[in-house]
C-alpha cells in the first residue's frame, strides 16, 4: 500500500475527533480519553491506521466490504456517474438509468418472485420502509387492523426509531422509550446459550413454535408480519438449528402474515449463496438488503418486495406516502451495479461456497480445540467463537459479560487482526475475496490472541464460571 493522503498527525486528528465528532455506539468519555484509532487506507483485506500499522480486517468493515478494499472499477463508475448525473430523484413520475438497471439486476438475482425494490440509503431506512409498507399493504387490502410486527429478542434491524424497535437489543430499547407500539419480540434460536438440555433440533422447533403462540396470543387478525435475520449477525452470529427455518416457514404459510427476511448481512454471498434465504430455504415476501449490495463503497439499501405484494399494491394501494431524498441515488446505484457485475464475473460467491468457505470452516472449527473456546461455529463467511471458562458446561464467565471478550478484542487489534466481540463471543465476517493464505493468517492470529487472552484472564482471576 502506498501512502497517498496527506493528513495531520495522529494526535492532532484524535484531538479534533474528540472535540467535534460524536461516534456511533460509543462511550464518548472512553473514546476521548483513549483517542480513536484512525484508519487511513485499505487494500484487499488489509487496513492501515495513521501510525502505519497493518491489520487483517476479518469484519469486512462492518459486515459490508464483501468485494474487498481498493477496487478501482467502483471508483471509476462513481466518477463517471457523478459527471453524467450526480443526483436525481425518483419521486414525481421520474426515474433514471442506474436505479432502473440495478432494480432489474436485483430481480434477476433474487430468489423466488422478489421482483421490485424500494430503495433506501441503508438497512435502518429500508426496515423503516418495511414497517410502513406492511401496514400500508394490509390497510390497502381492507385489513387496517393488521399492524403488529413480530420480531425477535437480540435481533438487530437498525438504529432508527422504527428499525431499533424491530430490533431486540435491550440496551437500545432502554434508551429513549423503544420499542414503538405494535412491535413484539419472541425468543431467539440461540442453542449454545439458551438450549439447556435440549438437542439443537428440539430447541430449534421449540423456538420456532413461539411464533405460532405469539400469533395466537395477539390474534392473527392483528398481525402484519414477522421479521428475522436468516442468521443473526450483530447478535453474535447466531446460526439457527436446521429445524428452525422450515418450521417458521410453515407457520408463515399457514397464517395470513408476511415474512420479512432481513438480509442486510446475509445477502450477496455471506452465507455461501447469493442470499441467506437460499441457504435456509426461506421464501420471504419482503427482503431487506444493504451493506454487501455496494460492498460498502456507497450507502445504499432497499426493501425488495414479491410480485404478489407489488401487484396487490398496484391494484389497491394508491400512493404510498413514503420515500427518501436519496432513494435510488444514481451514484450509489451505479456503484452497486458494478459491484454485482464484478461479483458475478469473478465468481466470488461460487468461490466462497465451494473453496474458501469450506476452508474457513475447517480452520475455524479447529479453534474449538483451544481451552478458552466452548464452540466455534460458522456458515459461509460469518463465524463466532464462544469464549468460556468451562468448555463442557457451555458456561458463561462469572465476571460481567464482555469482560473477557473485550480483552480478546484488544489483543486482536494489537496483533494486527480486526475481530469483534459481542459479549464473550468473538465474531468474524471477512471480505468474501479473502484467500486461503489469508484465512491461514486469520486462524493463526486468532489462536495466538486466544492464548494471550487465556493467560490474561487467568492472571486476572477471570476463569470462573457463572450462572446463565
Ligand atoms: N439489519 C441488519 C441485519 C443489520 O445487520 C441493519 C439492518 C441496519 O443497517 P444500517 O445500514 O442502517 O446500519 C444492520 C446493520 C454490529 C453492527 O455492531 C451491525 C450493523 C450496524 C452497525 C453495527 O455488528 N448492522
Amino acid at each position: 500500500m502506498e501512502h497517498r493522503t496527506n493528513h495531520l498527525s495522529t494526535a492532532d486528528m484524535q484531538a479534533d475527533d474528540a472535540a467535534h465528532h460524536l461516534h456511533p455506539f460509543t462511550d464518548t468519555l472512553e473514546i476521548n480519553e483513549r483517542g480513536a484509532r484512525i484508519i487511513t487506507e485499505a487494500r484487499g483485506v488489509y487496513l492501515r491506521d495513521s501510525e502505519g500499522n497493518s491489520m487483517l480486517d476479518a469484519m469486512a468493515g462492518l459486515w459490508c466490504v464483501n468485494i474487498g478494499y481498493g477496487r478501482k472499477e467502483l471508483a471509476e463508475v462513481a466518477y463517471r456517474q457523478m459527471l453524467e448525473l450526480p443526483y436525481y430523484n425518483a419521486f414525481f413520475m421520474t426515474s433514471h438509468p442506474p436505479a432502473i438497471a440495478l432494480a432489474k439486476k436485483l430481480a434477476e438475482l433474487m430468489p423466488g418472485d422478489l421482483n421490485r425494490v424500494f430503495y433506501a440509503s441503508g438497512g435502518s431506512e429500508a426496515n423503516d420502509t418495511n414497517i410502513r409498507l406492511v401496514r400500508h399493504y394490509w390497510a390497502s387490502m381492507g385489513k387496517p387492523e393488521k399492524t403488529v410486527i413480530i420480531a425477535r429478542k437480540n435481533a438487530y434491524h437498525g438504529s432508527s426509531v422504527g428499525s431499533g424497535s424491530l430490533g431486540g437489543m435491550a440496551g437500545m430499547h432502554a434508551q429513549g422509550g423503544l420499542p414503538i407500539p405494535d412491535i413484539t419480540h419472541i425468543d431467539q434460536p440461540y442453542w449454545y446459550a439458551e438450549g439447556g438440555d435440549m438437542s439443537p433440533g428440539e430447541f430449534g422447533l421449540a423456538r420456532a413454535r413461539e411464533l405460532e403462540k405469539e400469533i395466537e396470543r395477539i390474534g392473527e387478525g392483528k398481525v402484519a408480519a414477522f421479521i428475522a435475520e436468516p442468521v443473526q449477525g450483530a447478535g453474535g452470529v447466531i446460526i439457527p438449528p436446521s429445524t428452525y427455518w422450515p418450521e417458521i416457514q410453515r407457520i408463515c404459510d399457514e397464517h395470513e402474515i408476511l415474512l420479512i427476511a432481513d438480509e442486510v448481512i446475509c445477502a450477496f454471498g455471506r452465507t455461501g449463496n447469493w442470499f441467506g434465504s437460499e441457504t435456509f430455504n426461506i421464501r420471504p415476501d419482503i427482503m431487506t438488503i444493504a451493506k454487501g449490495l455496494s460492498s460498502g463503497y456507497q450507502p445504499i439499501g432497499g426493501s425488495v418486495v414479491s410480485e404478489r405484494i407489488a401487484k396487490d399494491l398496484d391494484t389497491h394501494g394508491g400512493e404510498f406516502a413514503h420515500g427518501y431524498t436519496y432513494s435510488g441515488h444514481p451514484v450509489a446505484a451505479a456503484v452497486a451495479l458494478e459491484n454485482l457485475r464484478i461479483m458475478e464475473e469473478e465468481k466470488i460467491v461460487d468461490n466462497v461456497r465451494d473453496i474458501t468457505g469450506p476452508y474457513l470452516s475447517e480452520r475455524w472449527a479447529a479453534l474449538a480445540d483451544h481451552p478458552l473456546v466452548g464452540e466455534a461455529r460458522n456458515i459461509g463467511f460469518m463465524g463466532a467463537l464462544e469464549l468460556t471458562p468451562d468448555k463442557s458446561a457451555r458456561a458463561p464467565f462469572a465476571a460481567g459479560a464482555g469482560t473477557v471478550g473485550l480483552i480478546c478484542r484488544e489483543f486482536c487489534f494489537s496483533n494486527g487482526l480486526v475481530m469483534r466481540h459481542v459479549g464473550d463471543k468473538m465474531i468474524i465476517s471477512p471480505p468474501l475475496v479473502m484467500t486461503t493464505e489469508e484465512i491461514d493468517e486469520l486462524a493463526d492470529k486468532a489462536w495466538k490472541c486466544l492464548d494471550l487472552t487465556l493467560a490474561e484472564a487467568k492472571s486476572q482471576g477471570l476463569m470462573v464460571a457463572g450462572e446463565r
